[in-house]
């Protein structure tokens, strides 16, 4: 008996029969190469898996062994000074009789083959001498389980290579990948479809598509946008994006009725009515970013009050404003060249800021003409008197006030959109100069 110790595993070699061993828990294999499946003169072709040279005769066991596909060897002896070829093979002659030659000088070898039966399904690799069923299997990609017969998921297990933005659904032995709606590649690789540039949008013409990741959205913000795509646009309510929603707004497009305004897209900012308190110039309303009656902003110049999310979320350089006085059947409009953020960023504020429409403008937008005081004429957005203390006085949160004093301390009339405090605090849009003339007007603010 001989006894050798080679890369951690202890070898022990009786005469007739050799045991080969190792303890490690995961790599436990245990080899025994019998006389009964050793033969002289024999070769086992076709299976070699490694041809090494060993000194010692013995040791050609010991690589069959560390070699973990290794399950027969031929060993070719020479003279007892020479190194003798140790061929390695991943299989018995079981079930190969016919690989089995006759060969001058070579002794073949035969561990005790679990293989033999083919026990590993799905082109798993069956290994001898492991386990305490003396073979295990190394399952070839996507199998798994002691003979190989379970399918992995990669899928829920997490070890695919999808796309994030791809459906994974596992399959016998692999699995798939389709990329998810709105993206298109190979599963492993998806990117987004840009509906609108290649024209696979389903936007109507009176929105822009706009490409998002998976998707796309259609928008327009305002009524210029729309009219700008096409001018034959009509007026009417359309979907614009005013804020986080899309809501139905309506656009005068045509420039029919419209005064100095014209056409070219006005958007709907509110509507307000100069006998009800909404739009009072102390009326909150101006100042925060609560919408009122979006039912009203639907439709055109009517008696309808509304206040639009386009007060605070549409940017324009112009405003055109109305005043429909009752039973006239014309609405008389004036364009205020103004630019700015929104209608919100001009008045919440309470800031007085200045505009220079003139007094026969603001005039024009009642009929028979506005009347004003001859003095003062102070015009524009949060416009009041001189004096701080004056909230009695008239004020306007756009428009124009008069003064029969050569100042602006004591203004009685007015003509605006938002008014309120002299000489009649009820009227709220539309003209009051003295208390022989008072005119409530339903008032209309587009912007562009
Ligand atoms: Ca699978
Ligand atoms: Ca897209
Ligand atoms: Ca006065």
């Amino acid at each position: 008996m001989a006894v050798a110790f080679v890369r951690g595993v202890w070898f022990v070699f009786a005469i007739s029969s050799i045991h080969y061993a190792s303890s490690s828990q995961e790599q436990c294999r245990a080899m025994e190469f019998t006389p009964v499946r050793t033969f002289d003169g024999k070769r086992l072709m076709n299976h070699l898996i490694l041809a090494t040279e060993v000194t010692d005769r013995e040791f050609c066991g010991a690589r069959c062994f560390l070699e973990e596909n290794c399950a027969s060897y031929n060993l070719m002896t020479g003279s007892e000074a020479e190194n003798h070829i140790c061929e390695l093979n991943n299989a018995t002659h079981e079930g190969h009789e016919s690989d089995l030659v006759n060969y001058s000088g070579s002794i073949y070898r035969a561990a005790q083959d679990a293989c033999a039966n083919d026990p590993c399904n799905r082109r798993g690799t069956c290994q001898v001498g492991f386990t305490q069923k003396d073979y295990r299997c190394v399952c070839s990609l996507g199998f798994t389980g002691q003979d190989c017969l379970s399918d992995i998921d990669e899928c829920s297990e997490g070890t695919h290579s999808c796309d994030i933005n791809a459906d994974c659904s596992n399959t016998d032995g692999s699995y798939e990948c389709i990329c998810n709606p709105g993206f298109h590649g190979d599963g492993r690789n998806c990117e987004d479809i840009d509906e609108c540039a290649t024209n696979t949008h389903s936007c109507s013409a009176d929105h822009l598509c706009n490409n998002t990741d998976g998707s796309f959205s259609c928008t327009s913000f305002t009524c210029k946008e729309i009219y700008d795509r096409n001018p034959q646009s009509e007026n009417k309510a359309y979907d614009l994006v005013a804020g986080p929603e899309k809501i139905p707004i309506y656009c005068i497009m045509r420039a029919t009725g419209m005064g100095p305004c014209g056409g070219g897209g006005w958007t709907l900012v509110m509507k307000m009515n100069g006998t009800e308190q909404t739009f009072h110039y102390d009326a909150s309303i101006w100042t925060n970013k609560v919408a009122f009656n979006l039912e009203g902003g639907e439709t055109g110049l009517d008696g309808q009050e509304t206040k639009l999310p386009t007060y605070w979320n549409t940017s324009f350089s112009k405003i055109c404003v109305g005043m429909k006085v009752p039973g006239e059947v014309d609405t008389r409009f004036i364009v205020i060249l103004q630019t700015a953020e929104s209608l919100y960023s001009l008045i919440a504020d309470g800031q007085y800021r200045p505009t220079t429409s003139g007094k026969d403008a603001w005039k024009s937008l009642v009929s028979p003409p506005g009347r004003l005081q001859a003095n003062c004429n102070k015009e524009g957005f949060n416009t009041s008197g001189d004096n701080t203390g004056s909230a009695g006085r008239a004020r306007a949160r756009l428009g124009i006030l008069g003064n029969g004093e050569d100042d602006c301390y004591t203004c009685d009339s007015r003509i605006g959109f938002g008014t309120g405090g002299a000489l009649d605090d009820s009227i709220t849009c539309g003209n009051a100069h003295g208390y022989n003339l008072k005119v409530k007007t339903m008032g209309y603010i587009f912007v562009q």
